[in-house]
């Protein structure tokens, strides 16, 4: 038996949420086209007859500019403690340079994998330049070009992981998915809508939190509040007459019950919290740790 913990990394938008959903065949991490999405370490586990996997998505690395970063950062590094082994992801057209200074960075002491993203849309010249860039690194055990999306590579790379893999026993009962409780994926989901639905500064200002969450007979109703920085943002989310939260709650609303199996009552409310990315007390509220 093998088991142990692969941990994702890489920078904002590489990919790394669509390949943990697509290496555990569930949709546990959200994603957008849009930068910093993910803003904590979520785990996703893989368990077969004779391996168990413990992925972990991260936050993209960055230079954090408030204190919410700063946390998001702390769940890269957190990942990086007890992994047995890393997987660098990057989309095949970063930078190179720039990504392997962050990729040295991490100090790494375990096994990494190479992963190259995206090859979905790239020529086979890059796609030979990047492979030929990173052969050279002293970090790099294995590098594996794949598309997160349409799933070219995956099954070369879960081989790799599990030849990566330490001898053990299984962390998680077989039927586990995740660490995280029901009501972080619901607010994750509704997230996702924020970053999908509205523009600019708005989807970095926001955070979600669920606090209500009650199995009557035939639903499940969820009450949750959108938390902003400043009045004006409560108005854009709100929508004229309310037209923008109502469409919000009906596209959360839909991945919700789709996700719990069952129908459910989606209850919103913006709340002003100024400088609440800043502010120690309600990061901690809101669940960044
Ligand atoms: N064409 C293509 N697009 C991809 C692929 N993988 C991911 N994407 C897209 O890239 C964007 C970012 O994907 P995410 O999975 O959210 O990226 P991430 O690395 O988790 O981003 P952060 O959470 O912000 O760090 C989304 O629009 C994805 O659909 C791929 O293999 N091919
Ligand atoms: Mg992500």
């Amino acid at each position: 038996m093998k088991a142990g913990f692969v941990s994702i990394f890489g920078r904002p938008n590489a990919g790394k949420s669509t390949l943990l959903n697509k290496l555990t065949g569930e949709k546990l991490a959200i994603v957008s086209p849009k930068v910093q999405t993910t803003r904590h370490r979520i785990k996703g586990i893989v368990t077969e007859k004779d391996h168990q996997i413990i992925f972990s998505d991260t936050p993209g690395i960055i230079e954090p500019r408030y204190k919410l970063h700063e946390k998001m950062m702390l769940a890269v590094k957190s990942a990086a403690a007890d992994a047995d082994l890393a997987l660098l992801l990057i989309d095949v057209h970063e930078n190179l340079e720039e990504v392997n200074a962050i990729f040295s960075s991490l100090g790494l002491k375990v096994p990494a994998i190479l992963a190259v993203n995206k090859i979905d849309k790239a020529d086979a010249a890059r796609k030979d330049e990047v492979i030929r860039f990173f052969g050279d690194k002293k970090y790099v055990s294995e590098i594996i070009p794949l598309s997160a999306l349409n799933g070219e590579g995956t099954a070369a790379l879960l081989q790799a992981i599990i030849h990566y893999l330490p001898e053990g026993e299984p962390f998680f009962e077989g039927d586990e998915l995740s660490d995280l409780p029901t009501r972080f994926f619901v607010a994750e989901m509704i997230r996702e809508k924020i970053f999908l639905l509205y523009q600019d500064e708005i989807p970095y200002h926001t955070t979600v939190i669920v606090n209500e969450f009650k199995q009557k007979s035939t639903l499940i109703k969820i009450r949750a509040e959108i938390i902003v920085q400043r009045e004006t943002q409560k108005g854009i989310l709100l929508g004229e007459g309310g037209k923008m939260i109502r469409q919000l709650g009906t596209d959360a609303r839909k991945d919700i019950e789709a996700f719990l199996g069952q129908k459910v009552f989606l209850e919103l409310f913006v709340k002003v919290r100024p400088k609440w990315r800043d502010n120690e007390m309600m990061l901690k509220e809101y669940g960044y740790h």
